[in-house]
């Protein structure tokens, strides 16, 4: 059963809006909570964004939930989602805060992970023959929270979602956006065959803090592995769009990383250890 705990309690993000505290056996719709009380928020950030729905009640708005929709998609990784008086519900369960938050569509909200993976490259001498190989990854450090995480991002509407996880993996990690044409196609060059060997790893939801009853992220998680570690050791890492840094990080069971990304890139060391 899917859980989430970092959609729940607290601050909701970029506000002041407390949560209501959702106890873990409350979080399934299916549990009856009379108590339940939370607080409705839209962040007015989002009021007018060409990428941004308008509000549910706004006549014009017709979405047609669980399909492709013109050009968004409105289809869950997992399966149908429920409306309830016109409003799509959050398969996990409650968060303890309704309303769309920071997030620009009703229900999900799709966005594409690229996980960057080498084996470690250790000294002969301080290898113990019997140690696991250390995996690492690419991790960028967000600017609006300060955690390591994947350099993910959202689908542009009709964008395919393999091609997202390269564009944002080049904008955060490379910072495409500042670069030069010429750059740009020198990398693509360059990192061709390793861009489209992309293997999927994750689809479904993520336990992000901008989820809300209605609204919630949801993810495709891709792994592009360099196997020998001689082309990802030629990328120029740097930090670009929202993240405000970048850098190789060992894959450890403690490690701590933004939303659910820890359960990606440790699903991706079970698969590459196989
Ligand atoms: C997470 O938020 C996803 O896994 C992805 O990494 C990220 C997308 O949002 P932005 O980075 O565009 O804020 O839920
Ligand atoms: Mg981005
Ligand atoms: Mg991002």
């Amino acid at each position: 059963i899917l859980q989430h705990v970092k959609a729940r309690c607290g601050i909701y993000p970029r506000s002041t809006i407390q949560k209501f505290a959702v106890p873990d056996d409350k979080v399934p719709w299916t549990v009856e909570y009379k108590e339940y009380n939370p607080p409705n928020y839209t962040s007015p950030s989002i009021h007018g964004k060409p990428w941004a729905d308008p509000d549910i009640d706004e006549p014009n708005f017709k979405p047609t939930w669980n399909s492709i929709d013109g050009n968004v998609n409105r289809k869950s990784h997992m399966s149908n989602y429920t409306i309830a008086n016109g409003y799509p519900m959050n398969p996990v369960g409650r968060t303890g805060i309704c309303g769309r938050g920071v997030l620009g569509r009703w229900g999900p909200n799709h966005a594409a992970d690229p996980v960057v993976t080498r084996w470690k490259k250790q000294a002969e001498s301080d290898m113990k023959i019997t140690e696991t190989p250390i995996l690492q990854f690419i991790a960028i450090k967000r600017g609006d929270t300060g955690e390591w995480a994947l350099p993910g991002g959202m689908v542009d509407p009709g964008e395919k979602v393999a091609v997202t996880a390269v564009r944002e993996f080049q904008e955060e990690a490379m910072n495409s956006l500042a670069a030069t044409e010429e750059e740009k196609s020198e990398w693509k060059q360059k990192f061709k065959n390793f861009f489209n060997g992309g293997v999927e790893v994750y689809s479904g939801y993520v336990d992000d803090p901008r989820n809300t009853d209605n609204a919630w992220m949801e993810t495709v998680a891709y792994n592009f592995h360099d196997h020998d570690g001689t082309t990802v050791g030629a990328l120029k890492l740097n930090a670009g769009d929202d993240a405000v840094g970048v850098r190789w990080v060992d894959i450890t069971p403690n490690i701590k990383l933004y939303a659910s990304h820890k359960d990606i890139v440790s699903e991706v060391y079970k698969r590459l250890l196989q």
